[in-house]
């Protein structure tokens, strides 16, 4: 059944306050939270996964240069709601649900980067084969840019960001600024993402539970 196109107003994502700041850093947390949300008025409350329960995630504003610290939290459920197809590479013999943030286009150190094998599950109990740092450090020596940041654990980065874990990541720089561009509720961040869903208000997924070849359709997932 179709929604009705344009009835909803948009959501924008509200910027993230630090949890600590001082002039050397600026420091957050960053809770991955099971809970439920309205994405059309006309389904019922969708399941999600969100950065701090809302998805797309808080927004995260940052300036060139300033050292940003996250400490990023999963407090999800050991179960995931979407379908885990465990003949893939890394959700063989791993924990169903596992988390690591991947900071798309940001600069930083291999143990901050958001490897797939880096991941963690609820609490740090169990923890990949890259996994170092439970804070990750973004540096933003770096131009002006909208980035996003989303999950990226190995074998299941399709389902978590399709649960919800993604949200945008913006750097400033002075540049930016004489630009003059649109800013304030003139800045508008869009996320478009392709999203099906059942009549429940669940997300729906594909799943070709009869395939034969898995080893031939791996290398087209888009993981
Ligand atoms: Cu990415």
């Amino acid at each position: 059944m179709p929604l009705t196109k344009f009835k909803d107003k948009l959501p924008i994502p509200g910027i993230l306050k630090p949890k600590y700041q001082d002039k050397q850093i600026t420091y957050y947390e960053i809770k991955m939270i099971q809970t439920t949300q309205s994405l059309h008025s006309e389904l019922p409350d969708t399941l999600i996964w969100g950065y701090n329960g809302t998805y797309p995630g808080p927004v995260i504003e940052a300036w060139k240069d300033e050292k940003v610290l996250i400490k990023w939290q999963n407090e999800l459920p050991a179960k995931h709601f979407l379908p885990v197809d465990k003949t893939l590479h890394g959700a063989m013999d791993a924990p169903e649900v596992r988390t690591v943030t991947h900071l798309h286009g940001a600069k930083v150190k291999p143990e901050s980067d958001g490897y797939p094998e880096a991941w963690f599950t609820k609490d740090y109990k169990e923890t990949g084969p890259s996994f170092a740092h439970q804070t990750y450090c973004y540096p933003n020596h770096q131009h002006a840019a909208t980035l996003w940041y989303h999950d990226h654990a190995l074998g299941i980065t399709r389902l978590n960001v399709y649960a919800g874990l993604a949200g945008f990541y913006l750097i400033r720089d002075k540049f930016e600024k004489v630009l003059d561009l649109p800013e304030g509720e003139y800045e508008i961040p869009l996320l478009i993402q392709d999203r099906s869903f059942n009549s429940d208000g669940y997300c729906s997924i594909p799943v070709n539970r009869n395939r034969r070849f898995p080893a031939l359709i791996r290398p087209l997932l888009p993981e």
